[in-house]
């Protein structure tokens, strides 16, 4: 009987507690720069405007051709896209030719899922008629004028929707002869089932001539005008296109745009990408980049073999990918509305030991830090460590035969992220030889800042948060890096604690140019007793051509972390199991 009552009554908090929740979870959902916050988009001289009238920028990714990697066009990966990578708008780039809707319609069917997706997620979407091949907009004119009469009845009453009916124009094709004819045919179809939706018109060149339509404005209003650049290939002449433009009063939107040359792959071209970002962004002009694909081409922002649902970790973003996440993040959230809301940390597991329990989970991204939170109970938490700068915690104010129930929530100056998925554990006297698995801890401190310098110092310490001794011959450590320039690299350990005699360092290839340093202990190194450290592992790696390394795409380098402190991009093992950190 009694035992009921408590069960009720915890299904009654925990009711209540969701029921708290809920608004909070509402309103987190709904940053500043989404659709239900600024409404339908309009332009007024030149600007993209909120409906309060407020400046506003859009910053986001293009799916790839749907015909070939629409896979990664989903609710899903959007809302990953939304989340982790702060971005609030997606273009669906539905190609004309090469397979595209013209010769496979069905295609259709995934600008349909996109645009739901979109209005689902509160994010903007472009409907991008991607001709290319086809270079003149003319040639599928009644396709086209069928295929927005049909978008624009589905969702013309949506904020969400943005048309843009001419991806690139090319060929001889110009402004004044082809392009305006085609526009001034296609907004009215458009402007029929949705009065006010913002339309992107492609330009001369593939969307480089924004100057003759600068020129020889539309009418329309709500219009704005497409350049597109890539940064390997186009530089200062066309930000000066888009600077006139934008004197004349014009809208320019950077529908599509990319870290590579012109053909796709090439570069990529960071510091000339970032070039134009901050002019874009210094001018308010929204930029949308090419593009979510696993594609082997260097303008995809996904490595081979993604998932196609998102969930991505920096590994497997290609270097154009992880550039281009942090400058959406960079772009709209850095400013006043500061970083988006971290994730809930994930992978949380525990140890119980003797009078305590040791917990560790992997690192959300965004966290400064966790609040680690305990109930008796599944639910009602309490914290009883807030903003933890590691990723794992030992609860030393633990009860043998008790057992307690965990989450954490990672936290950054935007707030607090939703809870962990909990676990639960129950310390017992004499519960000492149950792995250590949580009470391990590696920390790490960039030996020197240089990431291009001819030598990486990665210098590491294990703590021992656990209450028995360890030994370290049983241990090994995993620092992950490229090797760049795929030669031959020598190992010095310059100073231990433990003696540098009883440390081995191997290299070892997992695939391409991806190595890991595997350091491991002789037996004269001896034991971490409970509560203390290995003490501090001075290592040097160089090329034995001393040549220079790039160290800023290693996976275990961290120039800014100066100082010890827990670092779960090295991994640990005892006896072959992995008992600390996050593997690339
Ligand atoms: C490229 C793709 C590439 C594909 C090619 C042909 O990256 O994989 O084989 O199209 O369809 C554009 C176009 C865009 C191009 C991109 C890179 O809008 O479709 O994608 N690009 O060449 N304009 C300038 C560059």
């Amino acid at each position: 009987m009694k035992k009921t009552v408590s069960i009720c009554l915890a299904f009654v908090m925990a009711l209540s507690v969701a029921i708290a929740v809920a608004p909070e979870l509402t309103s987190e959902a709904a940053p500043a720069d989404l659709v239900s916050q600024n409404g339908q988009l309009q332009v007024v001289n030149g600007q993209l405007r909120n409906s309060s009238g407020q400046p506003f920028q859009l910053a986001g990714i293009s799916s790839h051709g749907l015909q070939w990697f629409g896979e990664f066009v989903n609710e899903d990966s959007m809302r990953w896209l939304r989340d982790d990578w702060g971005m609030n708008v997606f273009r669906a780039a539905m190609y004309t030719a090469e397979d595209g809707y013209i010769t496979n319609p069905s295609v259709k069917e995934k600008v349909k899922e996109a645009v739901e997706a979109a209005i689902a997620l509160d994010m903007y979407i472009v409907i991008d008629w991607h001709i290319l091949e086809d270079n003149n907009p003319n040639q599928y004119k009644e396709q086209a004028k069928d295929f927005f009469r049909e978008m624009s009845a589905l969702y013309g009453q949506y904020p969400n929707v943005i048309y843009e009916i001419a991806n690139e124009p090319n060929g001889g094709v110009t402004w004044n002869n082809d392009i305006k004819p085609y526009a001034q045919e296609v907004i009215p179809v458009i402007r029929a089932n949705d009065p006010d939706g913002i339309v992107i018109v492609g330009t001369g060149t593939w969307s480089q001539d924004v100057h003759h339509a600068a020129d020889n404005p539309l009418s329309f209003s709500d219009v704005m005008y497409a350049t597109h650049f890539y940064a390997g290939t186009h530089g200062q002449f066309l930000r000066d296109r888009i600077d006139y433009a934008l004197n004349k009063g014009v809208g320019v939107f950077v529908s599509e745009w990319g870290t590579s040359a012109a053909s796709g792959d090439g570069g990529v071209y960071l510091n000339e990408s970032q070039q134009w970002i901050d002019f874009m962004n210094s001018r308010n002009v929204s930029w949308i980049n090419w593009s979510l694909a696993d594609k082997n081409e260097s303008s995809a922002a996904l490595m081979p073999g993604a998932s196609p649902t998102g969930g991505w970790n920096q590994a497997q973003l290609s270097t154009s990918g992880q550039f281009v996440r942090e400058q959406i993040l960079n772009t709209l959230n850095g400013g006043s509305q500061g970083p988006v809301i971290p994730p809930a940390p994930s992978g949380l597991s525990t140890n119980a030991g003797d009078s305590h329990v040791s917990l560790i989970w992997s690192g959300a991204d965004g966290a400064d830090g966790y609040h680690v939170k305990r109930s008796t109970w599944p639910g009602g938490y309490t914290t009883i460590a807030a903003n933890v700068s590691g990723i794992s915690y030992t609860d030393h104010n633990a009860l043998n035969g008790t057992t307690y129930y965990y989450v954490v929530s990672a936290v950054n100056s935007s707030g607090e992220g939703p809870n962990s998925t909990q676990v639960s554990a129950t310390p017992q006297a004499g519960n000492n030889n149950g792995g250590t698995s949580g009470d391990l801890v590696v920390q790490y401190q960039a030996g020197d800042t240089s990431a291009t310098d001819n030598q990486m110092k990665p210098q590491l310490n294990i703590h021992n948060n656990g209450n028995s001794p360890v030994n370290l011959a049983d241990l090994s450590i995993r620092y992950y890096f490229t090797n760049d320039s795929g030669k031959a690299i020598n190992s010095f350990c310059d100073w231990a604690q433990i003696g540098c005699s009883n440390i081995t360092v191997n290299f070892v290839q997992v695939a391409g140019n991806q190595y890991y340093a595997e350091i491991s202990f002789a037996s004269g190194a001896g034991s971490i007793s409970a509560g203390a450290d290995s003490g501090q592992m001075q290592l040097r790696f160089h090329y034995s051509d001393w040549s220079n390394f790039n160290e800023s795409n290693d996976y275990s380098y961290n120039g800014g972390q100066t100082s010890f402190a827990d670092w779960d991009q090295v991994t640990l093992y005892e006896n072959g199991t992995q008992v600390w950190g996050n593997q690339p």
